[in-house]
This record gives structure tokens, sequence and C-alpha cells, in this order.
């Protein structure tokens, strides 16, 4: 364990190690089918690089070799804008900041988001983890009375245990916390997200809610913001797909974002189909079901200068577009459309598609420098540019794994 020699206060990226791994292990233990998607993601992680020494040493380079087996994110949903106050607090805590803003409501899905995730290099390559945090939009609810209804259940809860307050206190008066009560508070902040079946509200209530739209009473109806999916990264998600069946996990048809390439770019994504719970609503002998928790996997690829941003946001468009006009299948269609984003590394570095990242091959010596200019060092092989990962979210597809997860009734 570090800990920092000079204050004796253990590291934000160690605190987020444990909160990750306590994370996953709870989830595995709520979500049986959550262990199974772990394992294909191994088998498959495995297989992918023992065909591709390129790939192993690539991922070496760039740190990812040892962060592959941790889970990349997971994501929960508030309900006041107070209980993203402090949940801010929370994850700064983990060395987890806001990035990014999520507009969902576009696509019918009454919420914003944004994720926490730690943003130096060093600590996304100590523990990579980071929550996609949504807060409910409850002005978009069109029923003012059943509007403050949802209002008045939201503001009678509280999150977050009385210990994972105080110990928040602290570490803010302090400027960290010692190595014990780092894990304390951990396991207290845990607490925030665990499931519980039993509903806050009345069945009748339940119902209500839900007809607004499913998200509103998966937020609303419960004591707290339980993790909605945790993601693993694979490196080769067709195939952790293709496995999914064979392994009796139910997988989402269509796998979001860019279509498969030699060169990966930004982040593709599939999940299974949340389950379906018991739940206990308040009053007598009154059970449920509520359907809210899945497990997903994403791989990633470069990320994109505004240039290849703005090229995948209008090929994206493009290939959503033609569907529906003919019964093309989606992928052969994205597939098809993307032709026209180019596939080589050369080629995105050169046209300013991709950001990369530069550094001396196993060859390169000082005296070599006034071989420059660069492009020359690197047709040498004496200088290396690997693709700098993409570390952030695709709203479009965000809006897809909300509705695969949670029907496709939309309230604005
Ligand atoms: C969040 C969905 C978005 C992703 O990976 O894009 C997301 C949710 O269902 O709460 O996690
Ligand atoms: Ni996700």
């Amino acid at each position: 364990m570090q800990t920092n020699t000079q204050s004796e206060f253990i590291s934000p990226d160690d605190l987020r190690a444990m909160f990750s791994q306590q994370m996953s292990d709870m989830y595995k233990a709520e979500v049986l089918q959550y262990s199974t998607l772990l394992s294909i993601v191994e088998d498959v992680n495995e297989n992918t690089l023992s065909q591709n020494d390129e790939l192993h040493a690539a991922l070496s380079r760039t740190n990812d070799l040892d962060r592959l087996t941790q889970e990349y994110h997971g994501a929960i949903r508030l309900g006041t804008a107070q209980e993203l106050a402090t949940m801010r607090r929370m994850f700064r805590i983990l060395g987890m900041l806001p990035v990014d803003y999520y507009d969902l409501s576009v696509a019918g899905v009454p919420v914003h988001a944004t994720a926490f995730r730690p943003v130096s290099n060093e600590s996304l390559a100590k523990n990579p983890f980071r929550i996609f945090t949504s807060l409910l939009r409850l002005e978009l609810i069109d029923n003012l009375e059943l509007r403050a209804t949802a209002e008045r259940i939201l503001s009678g809860r509280n999150i977050f245990t009385s210990n994972a307050i105080e110990l928040l206190e602290l570490a803010e008066q302090q400027g960290g916390l010692s190595a014990v009560a780092g894990s304390e508070f951990v396991s207290e902040l845990i607490e925030t997200f665990r499931w519980h079946s039993e509903a806050t509200v009345d069945a009748e209530t339940f119902d209500r809610l839900q007809d607004a739209h499913r998200l509103v009473a998966d937020v609303v109806c419960f004591r707290g913001p339980h993790i909605n999916h945790l993601t693993p990264r694979t490196l080769d998600i067709d195939q952790a797909q293709a496995e999914m069946p064979k392994r009796g996990v139910q997988a989402k048809q269509l796998i979001e974002g860019p279509p498969r390439r030699n060169f990966p770019i930004l982040l593709r994504q599939t999940s299974f189909k949340a389950l379906e719970e018991r739940i206990r609503f308040v009053g007598a002998d009154c059970d449920g079901a509520h359907t809210a928790r899945f497990g997903e996997i994403e791989q990633r690829g470069a990320a994109l200068t505004p240039k290849g941003m703005a090229l995948y946001d209008e090929l994206l468009s493009e290939a959503r577009r033609a569907i529906g006009a003919e019964a093309v299948s989606y992928e052969s269609n994205l597939k098809a459309v993307f032709k026209k984003f180019p596939d080589s590394l050369e080629d995105m570095r050169i046209q300013e598609l991709a950001y990369f990242k530069y550094s001396a091959g196993p060859e390169y010596q000082p005296e070599h420098a006034q071989l420059f200019p660069l492009e020359d060092l690197l047709s040498k092989g004496l200088i290396l540019a690997d693709p700098i990962i993409y570390e952030d979210f695709l709203p479009v597809s965000a809006a897809g794994i909300f509705q695969s997860n949670l029907g496709g009734t939309v309230v604005v």
C-alpha cells in the first residue's frame, strides 16, 4: 500500500483501487451473470493477446496491460442536485473528478450526466475506474402532481451513511485520510451503491412513476443509487459478444459505437439484458418486479481530435439515417459508411484524426535526434507512435445502453 510519506495519508489512487475492487466483489455477489461476463472477458483477452504480439507490446508500452483485468467503469443514477453535490465531494477523495457533460434528454432519457474519473496519466494507469453518473431531471415529467410526489420522496432520503459523511468531512479538513480511516471510508461509501430489494414506496406510486418513465421509478423508489452495471474492458468485443449466448448470457443485439476495424477508435460497447428482480413494496404482502441491473463490456480505441470526432459524428449520423430506408443490416451498413474513416495508424496520425503518444524505440540513440524530422525517425522505427486511448463516453451509445435496459418509452 502506498502512502504519502510526508503526510502519512493514503493516496487517492489506492483508495480508488480498493473502491473498485469492493464494488466488483459486491456486484459479483449480487448479479451472478456478471461473474460469467468477467470470465468471458478474461478468456477473450488472453486469447487475443496470445495471438497478437504486436498488440501485446503496444499495450505494455502504454501501461495498459496491468489495468486490463480491472473494471473500467460503472454507472449510477442520482435523484437530486444535492446528492450530486455530495457525491462529487466523495469521489474527489478517490481521485475521481467530473469530466464532460452528456445530455441524454435529446434521446428521450430524462437525465443529464457526467463521468467521475481519474484524469492524470499516472492515476489512469494505476486504476482507471470511473463512474458514469446521471442526474434525474424531474422537470421533464409533465404531470405536475406526479413530479411533486417524486420530489417529496427524494427530499426525504439520505443516500450516505453518517460514517461516510463524517469521514468525508475529516478528509476535507485534513487534506486526506490515514490508511485505516481510508479503508473505513471506502467500505462506508460502498453501502450507498448496494441493491435493496425493498422499495420505499407502495405499488401504486411505483406504477405511476414507472409509467412516466421506467428510469424515474428506478431512481425515486429505492433507498439509494444502486450500482446498475459494471464494465470490464475487452480486447475483442465481437468475440466476447459471440461468446455470451454460448455461456447462457443474453446479449444486447447491437454493439454501440463505431464498427469493427483493424485499428479501433473511441469506444464500442455491448451489454447483457437487465435482470428481472423481485422487489417488495411498502404495504402488506405486496411483491413486484424491477429490471435495472445489467452487465456491460467495452472495447476502447484511439481518442480522436476534434477533426476526427467531427468525422465520426458525421459518419454515425449517415449510418443511422440509412437505417429504416432499406432493410440493410445495421452492422454491414455501418461498416460500409465508415470506410471513409481511414483505418491505418499512419493515416489517422498524418491526417490528424487521432491523438498519439510518441516514445523512443529500443534502438533509439541520442545521436538519432539529428535525423529529425519526426516522420523520418518514425519510418525507421526509431521513434514509436501509439494511439492514446479514449477515456470518455459517447452520448449516442450511452442512450442506446440506457434504452436497451429500460425499454424505450419516451417522456420528453
Ligand atoms: C448509464 C448508461 C451509460 C455507458 O457506458 O455509456 C453508460 C446508465 O444506464 O445509468 O454507462
Ligand atoms: Ni456503461
